[in-house]
């Protein structure tokens, strides 16, 4: 029983450097938040484990619209055997003067030639607010008469 045991780790050992030889690609921490401003989020692809290969990147909606919150874009990403593991796509953010909450796409790479795909494949990219209404002059009457009332109730609590 034991050498049994014994027999199967030193297999496993064996192993497990195959399995993280096996070349592969992902996308790579932190994940950025897109902002109008910025005009367009940039994210990396990372292979790991080495060697040449493509692998395909699409974009697909959530609550942000295609071609018009940013512009849908579909690529590949080739790696020759000798190049540095990391890659970068950028995918355009419209920058428009409409008042926007947070709004979000997804990002997803596949298929793959030559690699496999490790987790995250699949990115949920988060634009930013933004162009939220500035209070109007009544408004701001408003918000004064409203922190008046609210330090007035501070003092009488206080008594
Ligand atoms: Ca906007």
């Amino acid at each position: 029983m034991m050498m049994r045991a014994a027999a199967l780790f030193s297999s496993l050992i064996v192993a497990a450097p195959l399995i993280a030889a096996a070349p592969s690609v992902s996308f790579a921490f932190p994940i950025p938040i897109a902002t109008e401003e910025a005009g367009g989020v940039q994210l990396t692809v990372v292979r790991s484990g080495g060697g040449g290969g493509a692998v395909a990147y699409s974009t697909s909606p959530e609550t942000a619209t295609a071609g018009v919150d940013y512009t849908p874009v579909t690529g590949t990403l080739v790696w020759a055997h000798d190049d540095p593991p990391a890659k970068t796509f950028t995918i355009p953010i419209t920058d428009d003067q409409l008042p926007e909450d947070v709004e979000t796409f997804r990002v997803t790479l596949g298929p793959a030639a030559g690699f496999g795909i490790r987790s995250p494949s699949t990115l949920v990219i988060a634009i930013a607010a933004s162009d939220m209404p500035v209070p109007t002059a009544s408004e701001w009457g408003l918000l004064a008469m409203a922190a008046m009332l609210a330090v007035a109730g501070a003092f009488t609590m206080k008594r």
